[in-house]
């Protein structure tokens, strides 16, 4: 599904939840929803994720129904107005499966396609897969976190994942990898993990971080400006480009036009070329 498109990937982050992390619900009609997809692709977006079920640390579980109703109307309704690959960021087999019937690319599941029923769902939906490490559930994960070792145990957590996703007749071209920024992890962790992210590239598959304006990155910031919110632009913009560095393919990002340009910089200097190479494409049906 990625091959039209240039490496690494910007994927621009929808929800459609009331209470999301940082976009505080303003995107839960579906208007607004459409409004905000054209903007990120008019920057250069590679691929929307939208979600309806809000994992922030302490947050409760959404019904099947609520989710459906937030999520499905927007992945046709982009359909409609784009050709734009689509990823849905959900971990419940009957949305996978609603999702893959709105044409939806990608199934973005933090929970690794855990939950009963969604191995199958996602299997027989066709589609790629993301799947996530977390400790815990969101409503506790944030409690304490203890690895053994973190950065093997998330390994072979993976190495689990992979093989049931196999197992259940995902083909291991459509798997992508992400060792879950943020979801059950200490503030050192969560730094561990980006300087650390290319042991996770010897299993073969690509790797996915989201870490846009996540509490490490303000903790990091905390005290250090006024708070004007510009800072946590730049500071996850920062952590992408290491995250790029180090091995990351796709970057879950909310911040589109910061990450893009930052990423032709960067992109300018690990290949010595000026130019960005990005020819923009036009994504938009008339
Ligand atoms: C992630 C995600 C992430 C993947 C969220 C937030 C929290 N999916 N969904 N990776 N985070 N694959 O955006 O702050 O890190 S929701």
């Amino acid at each position: 599904m990625f091959d039209r498109l240039r490496t690494p990937i910007v994927m621009g982050i929808l929800n459609v939840t009331p209470d999301s992390f940082s976009d505080g619900g303003k995107f839960a009609s579906l208007e607004l929803a459409l409004e905000h997809s054209r903007k990120m692709i008019d920057e250069g977006v590679d691929i929307i994720d939208i979600g309806g079920e809000s994992t922030r640390p302490g947050a409760s579980p959404v019904s099947t129904e609520q989710e459906l109703d937030r999520v499905i109307p927007v992945v046709e309704g982009l359909r409609k107005i784009s050709d734009i690959p689509i990823s849905v960021d959900t971990s419940s087999p009957q949305v996978i499966t609603a999702a893959a019937q709105a044409e939806a690319n990608l199934i973005n599941d933090v929970r690794a396609l855990r939950r009963e029923g969604a191995l199958d769902a996602a299997a027989a939906s066709g589609l790629a897969v993301c799947l996530m490490h977390m400790q815990g559930n969101p409503e506790t994960m944030q409690i304490n976190p203890v690895y053994s070792d973190l950065l093997n145990d998330i390994k072979v957590f993976f190495k689990q994942r992979i093989a049931a996703c196999v197992g259940a007749g995902i083909p291991e071209e459509r798997i992508i990898l992400d060792p879950g920024f943020g979801f059950g992890k200490t503030t050192q962790q969560n730094l561990r993990i980006i300087n650390c992210l290319s042991e996770f590239k010897t299993l073969g598959k690509p790797l996915l971080v989201g870490l846009s304006r996540k509490s490490t990155i303000s903790k990091i910031l905390d005290g250090m400006f006024a708070d004007s919110g510009q800072e946590l632009i730049a500071g996850s913009v920062a952590g992408a480009l290491m995250a790029v560095n180090n091995g990351a393919s796709i970057v879950r990002v909310h911040d589109v036009a910061a990450t893009v340009a930052a990423m032709a910089v960067q992109k300018a200097i690990n290949t010595e070329v000026a130019a960005a190479g990005y020819v923009k494409t036009t994504k938009m049906n008339e």
